[in-house]
């Protein structure tokens, strides 16, 4: 069985551990088409959290408190920029997570794309998936808000980390979408997949980024295989991160039916064949979706693979 997932925040890492235990048991083969939109340039590094938190998360060197970066973290570095009064001071880069980024810009320098960059990174970590960036091209995720007396777009970054989404916001964009490709090995994945997983991740700024690829949603679309998303929504309320603040942007409800019906039936021309909810939403109605109940509280890697079993039989 070859299993592909769309996934991008802390969200969609922890999910990642439940699909590999779960293709263990099965002997399945999984892919992971990581959101880039997150993805930024700092003191000269690109940082890619999302692809990050993946390599961390799986690989074993995750801060679980945290949920972001690696753990036994120190800090010399951030200290040191601080005392240049280098700018952003709101961004911490760890001196672990640098070696990361200081990897990752020599070869991008060098002429690697992000996708071959990834595949080189995943040498150490031992992800146990394929490992993709949605798209090897520059996509940013930025917010347009008020600040300072007027209408600015910002990176999503500053929006999230510097502003905590307390900021008016009127919309936001993918900056680079137009002109970005899938990245090489997205497209004949998801041509080759039994079944497409959305994770648990922001629906708004993990998930769109990755369907704004030219191409990609209609990959998704044509996949033989069924799409079956999974609710970053529990009763009314995100698993976690800030997903209400970005729905809220979107005027759509947070809740599981709200989430379900954004990404819409695929017969009806939208994404996903099955919704998988939390038990107190299972009244939750997406018109031309197939929607079951199960728990979704991705507690640790076994409570995960039951959900991802879950959406499998559901597909
Ligand atoms: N999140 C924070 O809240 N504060 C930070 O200083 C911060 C630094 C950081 C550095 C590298 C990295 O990969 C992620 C980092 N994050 C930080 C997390 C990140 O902002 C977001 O949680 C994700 O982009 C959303 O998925």
């Amino acid at each position: 069985m070859r299993i592909v997932v769309l996934a991008g925040g802390i969200g969609g890492a922890r999910f990642l551990l439940g699909v590999r235990a779960y293709a263990r048991e099965v002997g399945a083969e999984v892919t992971a088409v990581v959101n880039v939109g997150d993805d930024l340039y700092l003191h000269g590094l690109k940082i890619c959290p999302d692809l990050d938190s993946v390599l961390y998360t799986l690989g074993g060197g995750a801060d679980s408190q945290r949920g972001w970066g690696r753990a036994d973290e120190t800090w010399t570095v951030k200290t040191e920029l601080a005392a240049y009064g280098a700018e952003p001071t709101w961004f911490g880069l760890g001196d672990r997570d640098i070696a990361t980024h200081l990897v990752r810009t020599n070869m991008i320098n060098g002429g690697y794309p992000l996708s071959a960059v990834t595949t080189a990174l995943a040498t150490r970590w031992q992800p146990g998936v394929h490992l993709l960036p949605a798209t090897d091209d520059r996509l940013e995720t930025h917010a347009v808000v008020d600040l300072d007396g007027g209408q600015r777009a910002i990176h999503f970054q500053e929006w999230w980390v510097r502003h905590r989404a307390e900021v008016p916001t009127h919309r936001f964009v993918f900056v680079g979408a137009e002109s970005a490709k899938p990245a090489p090995g997205v497209l004949d994945a998801l041509g080759a997949a039994d079944v497409v997983l959305v994770a648990p991740s922001n629906p708004v700024v993990s998930i769109a980024p990755i369907l704004a690829v030219p191409g990609l949603r209609e990959a998704v679309a044509e996949a033989p295989g069924r799409v079956v998303g999974v609710s970053p929504i529990i009763g009314g309320a995100p698993v976690r991160g800030m997903a209400d603040r970005c729905l809220a942007v979107l005027d759509v409800e947070c809740s599981a039916a709200g989430v379900g019906r954004l990404y819409g039936g695929r017969r009806a021309g939208g994404l996903l064949d099955g919704w998988l909810v939390a038990p107190e939403d299972e009244q939750a109605a997406v018109p031309e979706v197939t929607v079951r109940a199960v728990p979704l509280w991705m507690t640790d890697e076994a409570a995960t693979a039951g959900m991802v079993r879950a959406a499998v039989e559901l597909s």
